[in-house]
């Protein structure tokens, strides 16, 4: 039997409640579908970094390396420390030390989900550049607490960086609807932007059959709301990307249904899947957090191991809760409760 080794990252907060909720899906996905998971779990968190002074222990990203893949729930607590501090310590250091260049996040409405919005007819795939831009931790500050105090946070954005992540999103396009979005704000940012946009631009000549428009930031923004429909994969850098994926998330009924991979696409290195949601440490452990968006991050997992019988039950048994009403609207019913209505409709 194919046995696959996912390292579980829970973090703070929700992040616990919901990875165990997805583990528990996940677990019997593969018990019906001939595979098998050994998970380990790793308590890397706010908590762990109050006992020992770092997110994760010096040997985490090696400890990492070699499993299939890491199922990670939330990270940040900033009562306890700094979200500036935990982000930095744990999520942003494994994209970047595995290359997960690729961070892909699916818009879409789940059956019986009402969202905001008029049109209930998109299905946007954003993908936001993970590696780089204004998350790559380049700065500094001098003389701090005076009046001289100066900050610095430069964004890098490289060749191989734009175009890899460009490349990534022409090939999704061309796998989907054809149609291709890409997000800057050149008007403004007339270097690292100009520069994307004409990436976007040279590269559109090897992808003929790719419809490709490029879109400021805030337009697209706008876009999201008034014609979401209009769209299908939508290309950003980090921070660009960071942002509309937290209106994707808005559209589509809220944080509790978005789901997200974080993908090495040479598979040098495991992928990270993760809810787009953070801790939510005023509803930690209440009992009373959406584990449907943990859960389909979890089958976007088994897409990538290449369990794609699975990973399609998977969606059909959230579609089939969602369907029923159960986990539907925001807030209403509990996590156990959600949980054992996809584990029921897996059967
Ligand atoms: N689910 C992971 C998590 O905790 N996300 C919260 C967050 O702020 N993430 C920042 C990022 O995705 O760069």
């Amino acid at each position: 039997m194919k046995t696959y080794k996912i390292a579980l990252l829970p973090g703070d907060g929700i992040g616990r409640d919901v990875t165990e909720a997805a583990k528990a899906v996940l677990e019997k996905a593969a018990a019906r579908n001939g595979f098998s998971l050994v998970t380990t779990s790793y308590p890397w968190s706010c908590d762990y970094y109050l006992e020992n002074g770092s997110m994760m222990p010096g040997n985490g990203i090696e400890t990492l390396r070699s499993f299939d893949a890491i199922l990670l729930g939330a990270v940040g607590w900033p009562r306890k420390v700094p979200d500036s501090v935990s982000l930095h310590g744990l999520l942003l250091p494994i994209r970047k030390a595995f290359v997960q260049y690729a961070n892909i996040r699916p818009h879409r409405l789940l059956p019986g989900v009402q969202g905001p919005l008029r049109s209930e007819n998109f299905d946007i795939l954003c993908i936001r550049e993970n590696t780089e831009g204004e998350y790559s931790g380049a700065g500094g500050r001098v003389h701090q607490g005076t009046d001289s105090e100066v900050a610095v946070e430069t964004s890098i954005f490289t060749r191989k960086g734009v175009e890899r992540i460009l490349r990534f999103g022409f090939e999704q396009a061309r796998a989907r609807g054809g149609k291709l979005a890409s997000v800057t704000k050149s008007n403004a940012q007339r270097y690292s932007m100009v520069f994307w946009d004409e990436t976007t631009e040279r590269l559109s000549a090897e992808y003929p059959d790719v419809e490709v428009t490029s879109y400021h930031i805030d337009a697209m923004a706008a876009r999201m709301v008034m014609a979401p429909e209009s769209l299908d994969v939508v290309v950003a850098s980090n921070l660009f990307g960071d942002i509309l994926t937290d209106l994707g998330a808005a559209i589509q009924g809220g944080l509790g249904f978005a789901a997200s991979a974080n993908i090495n696409p040479d598979r040098s290195a495991p992928s990270m899947f993760e809810p787009v949601h953070g801790s939510a440490p005023d509803i930690a452990h209440l009992g009373i957090a959406n584990p449907i968006a943990a859960i389909w991050s979890g089958a976007m997992m088994l897409e990538h191991l290449g369990e794609t019988v699975a990973a399609g039950k998977v969606m059909a048994a959230i579609e089939a809760t969602t369907a029923r009403g159960i986990g539907a609207s925001p807030g209403r019913d509990k996590t156990d409760a959600i949980t054992a209505s996809v584990l029921s409709a897996l059967d």
